[in-house]
């Protein structure tokens, strides 16, 4: 009985995830659901991907988070239209969450839209929010066995960010055996070793982004 309980909830929320895709698809948004752990880099990534992409392509972005209107107030800060989610305690973004926020934001006038979810390997990963590729940004001061201990979310993945490369000389991270990790759960995931506060990797990044924003 408590399966069936689960299940009807997963379902539920499938269905509006399909609803706020065929919004998507029918306004020409293409939309990037953005997961880590706390303090990986997320709002970072957005930050990066939109100063080079000014002029090129119209981004909006959905903020979540438990509390504080803090990271919305960083990308607001940059002209972009961004909305901010409280989730008021629950870990992960839900398909009836972004439904609410999305009339808040000029989808008429938006090519790209990230959404970034509450900070959390496990939870977001049950829940489709209507994106078109699911992201990971994974961080070097995190560890390299993060795959192994999270293979949920390594596995659903489109795109995997391992973010902080700029600290790899100062940690214990055995790079080969993140990726052994990664390919023995997810061999076709597009990789992007980046660092955000130095750029590196941040073009292989944009352009790789831009090609998939316009294939659709
Ligand atoms: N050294 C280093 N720090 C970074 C990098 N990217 C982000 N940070 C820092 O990591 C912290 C968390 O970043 P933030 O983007 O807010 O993470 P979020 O919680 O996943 O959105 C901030 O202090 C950032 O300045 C990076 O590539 N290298
Ligand atoms: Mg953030």
């Amino acid at each position: 009985m408590k399966v069936q309980i689960v299940k009807d909830i997963l379902s539920a929320n499938e269905q509006i995830a399909q609803e706020n895709r065929r919004l998507f698809d029918e306004k020409g948004v293409f939309v990037l659901n953005i997961m880590a752990a706390p303090g990986a880099g997320k709002t970072s990534l957005i930050e990066r991907t939109i100063e080079p992409l000014r002029g090129r392509l119209r981004i909006g972005v959905i903020e979540g988070d438990v509390a504080s209107s803090i990271d919305a107030d960083r990308i607001a800060r940059l002209g972009i239209p961004a909305v901010q989610i409280n989730t008021g305690g629950a870990c992960h973004l839900d398909a009836n969450m972004v439904c609410v926020a999305l009339p808040r934001l000029p989808l008429d006038e938006t090519d790209l839209l990230f959404i970034e979810n509450v900070g959390n390997l496990i939870c977001p990963t049950n829940f489709a929010l209507g994106e078109h590729l699911k992201v990971i940004v994974a961080s070097s001061p995190e560890g390299d066995d993060k795959p192994y201990k999270y293979p949920g979310m390594f596995s659903v993945v489109d795109v995997l960010v391992l973010n902080k490369v700029d600290l790899l000389p100062l940690l214990q991270f055995d790079l080969d055996y993140f990726r052994r990790g990664v390919e023995a759960l997810n061999p076709d995931v597009a990789f992007f070793p980046m660092s955000c506060k130095t750029g590196e990797g941040v073009q292989e990044w944009i352009d790789w982004l831009v090609e998939r924003c316009r294939a659709g």
